[in-house]
């Protein structure tokens, strides 16, 4: 802003500038993003700011992933898009007040954003062709907001500068222009004599800078109202036309053969403890999407393909019209820590997964079932799993309901008996048969195992660590698992003392997660209270801790607690 030295100017110019520099910066970015979310919702792909954030997940080593998940839980998704808000909201500004004299700066920087925008769609092929026009829309139109804002910039300082320059004369047009290399100065001068003469109706004069800065508020405020209004209406499209109204409106039909009820004494009602059936808004959540991903049934296609001798491609209603099955399956995330919470159980409603995989015809030395999400997530699942009559769902129903949006809306695969990151794909849309020799899926890539068979795994719930309780007899409560082997056993030791047995509830099957208790006499003072289970098989569970990478932690739930 070098023409603040010239005069009078410097009492205009030098705070309103720097501000209408920032105000076009922001305004611009403003624009550009809404009209881009507008264009996204109308596609159904997301949105410039969560393209980037999933990018920056997928390119993430797994351990810093892992790592913020840890750290920040639920809040890492709003963490990180937050971050890359306050980082377009810091560089636009300064983008904005740099093309107030270049204005190429301003462009080259909306070309930058959309640069990076377009590589987080290319590291995701799953969005393809569609976020990069929805990106491509932004752009366009913040280049457009762009070129009206910088104009009625130029034209309030050319009506604050004549004041200043008219004493000496302004240099010619064929002295200065864009890119003649001399002072900005001059630069700015020489385009606005260019650039003003046809508009001479502007008086010049200090108050002529009035009217020229009324109508870069205006164009400001009309930028402010599109952006505004284009995000808006791109929430409230992909809001109302999308997934969620069309789940509220789902009715799901009746299994062929309903499960039994649960038996009445699976639950022992004791307060701390896990239920049996996790309610669905307690179920943990874990997956690599920044925002849930929206996919309207009606839009859902799942193909079957691969190494199969019938490829098949089947509707939502080809699989409401198909035989349902329920299963009481417990889900178990690989990332779990020992006593952690990344365990659910519920009732899914679905249709037989291995009964699709016959009707395909899978080829024999197909041994790996590789399933994709639509937002390009992949798993492997062993074909011999989810083949040996186990209950392998394509499930579209949790809990009696549909599937909420977060747990795979439209359908999802559940594997007993796995872990979910090889059997769990939520928001599923292929299933192509491979060999484990041939590709690998997303955390095998990621160092993560390829085989994950469910490790016999207890935890404590009651007391909770660290919890004071009265001396005397003291209930310790909590849950056990082992999929497929069911849980025979857990027993529940004090101080490194002798193991005793505790009470099992009744479990419909063995592919649920068993509730224990136990009631332990214990002396007032700290004590630590460790627990193991043993599995249907006979197997008791080991004592050696380990990290949950690769395939899953191993150790004894232990806590703290204090009798007086
Ligand atoms: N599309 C998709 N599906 C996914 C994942 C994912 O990241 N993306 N994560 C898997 C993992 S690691 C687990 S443990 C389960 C968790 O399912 P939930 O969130 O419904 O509890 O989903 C699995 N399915
Ligand atoms: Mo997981």
């Amino acid at each position: 802003m070098r023409h603040d030295d010239f005069g009078t100017a410097r009492r205009h110019a030098p705070t309103w500038s720097g501000v209408q520099g920032a105000l076009v910066g922001l305004l611009v970015t403003a624009l550009a993003l809404g009209v881009a979310e507008l264009a996204a919702a109308l596609w159904q792909v997301p949105g410039p700011v969560v393209l980037v954030g999933d990018a920056v997940v997928d390119l993430s080593p797994a351990t810093l992933t892992a790592w913020s998940m840890d750290q920040l839980g639920e809040y890492q998704k709003p963490v990180l898009l937050s971050g890359i808000l306050g980082m377009l909201a810091l560089s636009a500004p300064v983008l904005g007040a740099a093309a107030l004299n270049r204005p190429w700066v301003g462009y080259v920087g909306l070309l930058g954003f959309a640069v990076v925008g377009a590589i987080a769609v290319l590291v995701q092929p799953a969005h393809g062709p569609t976020a990069l026009a929805a990106l491509a829309s932004g752009t366009g139109a913040g280049a457009v907001g762009l070129g009206v804002l910088l104009h009625q910039a130029r034209r309030t300082r050319a009506a604050g500068e004549s004041l200043a320059v008219s004493p000496s004369p302004s240099p010619g047009p064929g002295q200065a222009g864009p890119g003649s290399g001399t002072s900005d100065a001059s630069d700015s001068l020489g385009r606005r004599v260019e650039e003003e003469t046809g508009a001479a109706a502007e008086p010049a004069g200090a108050c002529a800078a009035v009217p020229a800065r009324r109508g870069f508020l205006i164009a400001g405020a009309g930028v402010l109202g599109t952006a505004v209004t284009t995000a808006g209406i791109g929430r409230w499209l992909a809001g109302a036309t999308g997934a969620a109204a069309a789940r509220e409106q789902l009715r799901l039909p009746a299994p062929q053969q309903p499960l039994p009820p649960l038996p009445g004494s699976a639950d022992l009602d004791i307060p701390g403890l896990a239920p049996f059936r996790t309610p669905n808004t307690d179920f943990y959540r874990i997956d690599t999407a920044l925002r849930v991903p929206r996919v309207p049934p009606q839009q859902w296609v799942l193909r079957v393909h691969g190494m199969v001798d019938r490829p098949l491609q089947l509707s939502f209603d080809d699989i409401l019209r198909r035989d349902l099955t329920e299963a009481d399956t417990t889900l178990t995330c690989v990332s779990n820590e020992i006593n952690g919470d990344l365990v659910g159980n519920t009732r899914w409603l679905g249709v037989d997964l291995a009964e699709i995989l016959r009707e395909a015809g899978v080829a024999a030395s197909a041994d790996q079932i590789l399933s994709t999400s639509t937002d390009g997530w992949t798993c492997g699942t062993p074909t011999e799993v989810v083949l040996d009559g186990r209950n392998a769902l394509l499930a579209i129903g949790m809990a009696g309901e549909p599937l909420p949006l977060r747990h795979g809306f439209p359908a999802r695969m559940v594997v007993p008996g796995i872990y979910g990151f090889v059997g769990a794909t939520k928001w599923v849309t292929d299933i192509k048969l491979t060999r484990f020799a041939d590709e690998q899926a997303y955390w095998a890539q990621r160092g993560w195992a390829v085989r994950a068979p469910i490790k016999t795994m207890c935890r404590i719930d009651v007391p909770g660590a660290f919890a004071e309780v009265p001396a005397g007899e003291t209930i310790v409560a909590g849950v056990a698992w082992a999929q497929r082997r069911g849980i025979d056993g857990v027993e529940v030791r004090v101080d490194g003392g002798a193991w005793r047995q505790a009470e099992l509830a009744e479990v419909p099957g063995v592919d649920t997660w068993r509730q224990w208790v136990a009631e332990l006499p214990l002396d007032p003072g700290g004590h630590t209270i460790e627990a193991r289970a043993t599995d249907g098989a006979g197997d008791t569970q080991t004592g050696d801790r380990t990290d949950p990478i690769p395939d899953g932690a191993t150790g004894w739930p232990s806590i703290r607690i204090t009798a007086s």
